[in-house]
């Protein structure tokens, strides 16, 4: 049997390493020939899928997320199994472990897998080759008469508790990207799930508050693989959590210290408002550059609502104050438009990124609407206004939900044209007067224009219909922050 790893393209300019089928392909049992498909990187992909799947016996397994990855896998596996009937396509990632009824009712879908692909991986292969009943495999969803047939999850492990990623059968070169972190950043996870479970929270159902971390030393010796044998100068974790345990993330600063490289990743307020000035200090010191925090939101009664285990406004200033102390910038990101009166929690919010930017011009803001995930709370409300997820795959893909998906058009019922002009109006206005860091081809000259142009209405706090702003964005192709995000 020929196994197939299908990264579909995602966005534009993200060359990152495919850690989701990486996962996957460490756990590929011996006897099963494998290959792997990253639209990101390789201008020849449509040619090699074609062949790989057209061999005897090939599976295809294909990652999917929300959005415009999910844009790319329906046509490209459509136009596959049209071709080579004989092809068993199965997805996995967060699309399908979410939405497994609107993917099992597309026929070109054989399966999905509900969770982590590495418990899934070698059952799923033996009960393929050997024809055995599919429900013997743990952590799948498949059809079976006129219904779907999920079965059980086998427990989580830590990522660590398997063999590295393949690292040596990619072109490593490929995936070094160019970031504000450095000339050569690569990507890397060091922990499965997240320990909280705040109602908005995209990853929740997955792992309801379980977080399973690798051990620091695991995270120093992969942190070391990447910048003795591949040259890494910058490196993002793209965990949810980094740092949701003080020792381990200690220990990991003072490992990776005289390696020289900058890195990032993900964080609590309130668990970094906990740390030790040691810690921090430790951070900085080992080339923490800028940390992601989702601060969410400028009221506090919103914060309650999103069980933010107590998080308050006040806690946002601390940390911006905190931070800037220690010379590692903050990254908030502010979830808009969620039940209640969103136009009025908007005007707390700029408020408050107004205050946070004159306490520490170097922090970025990020700005999303609130996009519903099914989980009770906030949900609920949207269902009882009439929200409801689309059925088909065909319906994802169109024109309407497929922006859903990157958090720009929410489409619950109480979000107002009003709601969405104003939040642009202030982000145009913000990232003129602050443009962001993290876009690194935005020239010297370019940026003090639009700092320049911005300020005079930044000052005034004058924010509507910012034409002349936009027009200069378009101009320079700037790109958003959320744009480049995760
Ligand atoms: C890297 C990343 C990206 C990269 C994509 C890189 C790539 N694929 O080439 C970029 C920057 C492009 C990106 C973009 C977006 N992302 Co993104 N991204 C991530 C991030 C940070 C890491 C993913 C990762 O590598 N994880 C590590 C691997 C090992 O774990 P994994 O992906 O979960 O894979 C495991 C299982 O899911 C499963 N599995 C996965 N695929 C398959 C396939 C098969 C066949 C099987 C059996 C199993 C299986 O097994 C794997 C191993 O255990 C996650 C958050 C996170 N920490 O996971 C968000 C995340 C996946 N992204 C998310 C979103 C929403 C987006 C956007 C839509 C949002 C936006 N900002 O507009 C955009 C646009 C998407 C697009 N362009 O298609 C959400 C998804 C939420 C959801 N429930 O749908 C997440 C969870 C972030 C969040 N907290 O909200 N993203």
């Amino acid at each position: 049997m020929n196994v197939v790893l299908y990264n579909p393209r995602a966005q534009r300019a993200h060359r990152r390493l495919p850690l989701s089928v990486l996962a996957l392909a460490r756990v590929i049992p011996p006897g099963f020939p494998w290959a792997l498909v990253d639209e990101n990187v390789d201008p020849d992909s449509g040619a090699a899928l074609e062949r790989l799947c057209g061999q005897p016996d090939a599976v295809l397994f294909v990652t999917v997320m929300p959005g415009p990855q999910l844009r790319v896998a329906v046509p490209t596996c459509r136009a596959l199994k049209a071709r080579y009937p004989g092809l068993r396509i199965w997805w996995g990632g967060y699309f399908p472990g979410i939405h497994v009824d609107a993917c099992l009712a597309d026929p070109m879908i054989d399966g999905v897998a509900l969770g982590l692909g590495e418990g899934v991986i070698p059952a799923l292969l033996h009960a393929l080759e050997g024809g055995h009943d599919l429900a013997e495999v743990p952590g799948i969803a498949f059809r079976r008469g006129a219904g779907v047939h999920r079965t059980a999850s086998t427990p989580m492990r830590p990522s660590a508790s398997f063999a590295d990623f393949p690292y040596e059968r990619l072109d490593m070169d490929r995936y070094a990207a160019r970031t504000f972190l450095g000339e050569r950043t690569f990507n890397h996870h060091t922990s499965v799930g997240c320990p909280y479970v705040c109602n908005f929270c995209a990853v929740v159902n997955v792992y309801e508050g379980r977080w399973l971390p690798d051990p620091a030393e695991h995270v120093v010796r992969v942190t070391q693989r990447l910048v003795r044998e591949y040259g890494a100068t910058g490196i993002e974790f793209h965990d949810n959590n980094f740092f949701a345990w003080e020792k381990r993330t200690a220990e990991v600063a003072a490992g990776i210290t005289k390696l020289g490289v900058a890195w990032w990743g993900e964080a609590r307020i309130d668990t970094m408002l906990g740390f030790s000035g040691e810690t921090w200090e430790a951070m900085a010191r080992s080339g923490l550059r800028m940390v992601f925090y989702g601060a969410e939101s400028g009221d506090d009664e919103v914060l309650a609502r999103m069980d933010k285990g107590g998080l308050r406004v006040a806690d946002i200033g601390s940390l911006n104050r905190l931070a800037r102390r220690h010379g590692v910038r903050p990254e908030f990101s502010f979830v808009l438009g969620t039940p209640g009166d969103p136009l009025q929690e908007a005007e707390r919010t700029f408020s408050l990124i107004r205050t946070l930017k004159r306490e520490n011009p170097d922090c970025e803001i990020i700005l999303y609407l609130y996009t519903p995930v099914p989980l009770p709370g906030m949900y609920d409300t949207a269902k009882a206004g009439g929200f409801s997820f689309p059925a088909t795959l065909d319906d994802w893909v169109g024109p309407v939900w497929s922006t859903f998906a990157q958090r720009r058009n929410p489409l619950t019922p109480w979000i107002t044209p009003e709601l969405i002009r104003r939040v642009a109006d202030f982000e145009t206005v913000l990232n003129a007067r602050f443009p962001t860091h993290t876009d690194i081809r935005l020239g010297a000259a370019s940026r003090r224009g639009l700092q320049v142009l911005g300020k005079l209405r930044w000052e005034a706090a004058v924010f509507r219909a910012p034409l002349e702003l936009r027009i200069l964005h378009r101009l320079l192709r700037y790109r958003r922050p959320e744009e480049m995000g995760f």
